[in-house]
């Protein structure tokens, strides 16, 4: 089997107004979709963060692509390797490494062209299956209603996603409750995780304290600020949350500082912003950063990568879940298969999903049911592309103008003068 062809089509998916601690998301969130074709006529999709950056290193490896074998993954990436740049990943909560966004779009298709080409599930190219349901958290979001501009909502009912914790209401934790308890009734999830980092750190707190107080201890909770925090911010929230969150995820800026927030309070400490690729994993035996890694298939460059980090989580004594950002069904396929093949990945896993409310491009979107999806078991990723869709949401990335993620751009049109800091409180 060769590559005959590739196909690299930028999309647009609307989102919500959510607040994060780099602003405001903006009425579109970008993914960049990435057909393989075989000479035998089979795709493999993949999909992956949009970002012109992005696209046009994809755009670069194209022409090397062509004519390989996807089964030879190694040697393609042994030759695409000398040409990538090494880049870093940013000081926003979203990594924007342009090499390993390219090794997960490549990996993640060619994977689901190889399980086409030979009948069996993504999953058993990975070792086989350990679970058949993957767990999935509430993902919890500050909000605001009617932000947006042309595009967007609280206008459009059909995308204004959850009883919204409006910009006031958020303040006043029962909004981000009423939030938890819509997701929680309407997808059946067992753990909750709050984004932080975009109020004082009183206020989440508070809001993960009326957490506890409406779900109890049997419903884990998880904060997530971004790492917006000083240290002595993150220590005196941490000590009103021991024995409520099952953890604390990257509330300081960088290993150093992870490890002297963990070794001040008695909650495991959780990544994907100091520890995001293997050349941190030294550090993070240095500093003690975290006692639990995110994975990202987007981030660590693809499925092998992944489980090669699992099984740095397993000797090293990491726990290991597993990240999101705005996302479509391939990448939620992707992440079910990933989570499946995985023995210690044993907490649930973050999705973005129910945010994009319905908007995919998959003939049947997963479901997810009693806080789980169900590992697709038809050949591939085991779901079908609905090219009407996939051309809809490339002709919303054209009409909306946006090229790259800027969430302060966006929190600027509705706080002029506002501007993103690394470290705020
Ligand atoms: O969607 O605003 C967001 C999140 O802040 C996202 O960009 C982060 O990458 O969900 C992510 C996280 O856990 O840090
Ligand atoms: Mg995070």
């Amino acid at each position: 089997m060769r590559i005959r062809d590739i196909h690299i089509s930028p999309v647009a998916v609307p989102d919500p107004p959510l607040l994060n601690a780099a602003g405001l998301h903006a009425p579109y969130a970008l993914r960049l979709i990435i057909e393989i074709v075989s000479d035998d006529g089979i795709s493999g999709w993949g999909e992956i963060p949009g970002s012109e950056a992005t696209r046009a290193a994809l755009e670069q490896v194209r022409g090397h692509l062509i004519g390989r074998d996807p089964w030879g993954l190694n040697a393609i990436f042994a030759e695409l390797e000398t040409l990538a740049n090494p880049d870093d990943r940013g000081a926003t909560p979203w990594d924007q490494r342009a090499w390993v966004h390219v090794q997960s779009a490549i990996e993640v298709a060619c994977y689901d062209l190889m399980g086409k080409s030979v009948g069996r599930p993504v999953v058993d190219l990975l070792g086989g299956a350990v679970r058949e349901r993957v767990p999935f958290a509430a993902y919890l979001f500050y909000k605001y209603e009617g932000a947006g501009g042309e595009f967007g909502f609280g206008r459009d009912e059909a995308a204004s996603g959850w009883a919204a914790a409006r910009q006031e209401a958020a303040l006043d934790p029962a909004g981000i409750v009423a939030q938890a308890q819509a997701m929680i009734e309407r997808y059946g999830f067992k753990s909750i995780k709050l984004k932080g980092g975009a109020f004082e750190p009183q206020v989440e707190v508070d809001s993960i304290l009326a957490l506890r107080e409406a779900f109890g201890p049997d419903v884990p909770l998880r904060l997530d600020p971004n790492a917006i925090w000083r240290v002595d911010t993150a220590i005196a929230a941490g000590e009103q949350l021991e024995g409520v969150l099952e953890y604390y995820e990257d509330p300081v800026r960088g290993q150093e500082n992870m490890g002297s927030v963990a070794r001040a309070l008695d909650i495991p400490l959780a990544t994907n912003m100091c520890t995001t690729s293997f050349d941190d994993l030294p550090g993070s035996i240095a500093h003690q950063s975290e006692a639990i890694i995110l994975s990202d298939h987007h981030f660590w460059g693809g499925f092998r990568a992944s489980l090669d980090l699992a099984r740095f989580c397993a000797v090293f004594g990491r726990g290991m879940s597993m990240h999101s950002n705005s996302h479509l069904g391939i990448s939620l396929a992707a992440m079910v298969h990933l989570a499946a093949a995985v023995p210690n990945l044993t907490y649930d896993c973050d999705t973005h999903y129910p945010w994009q409310d319905g908007h995919d491009l998959l003939v049947e979107p997963l479901q997810i049911e009693d806080g789980a999806v169900e590992l697709p078991r038809a050949p591939g990723l085991g779901i079908e592309v609905d090219r009407d869709k996939l051309a809809q949401l490339g002709a919303n990335y054209l009409a909306c103008g946006l090229t790259e993620r800027d969430d302060e751009t966006e929190m600027a049109k509705v706080q002029p003068g506002w501007t993103f800091q690394a470290t705020r409180w």
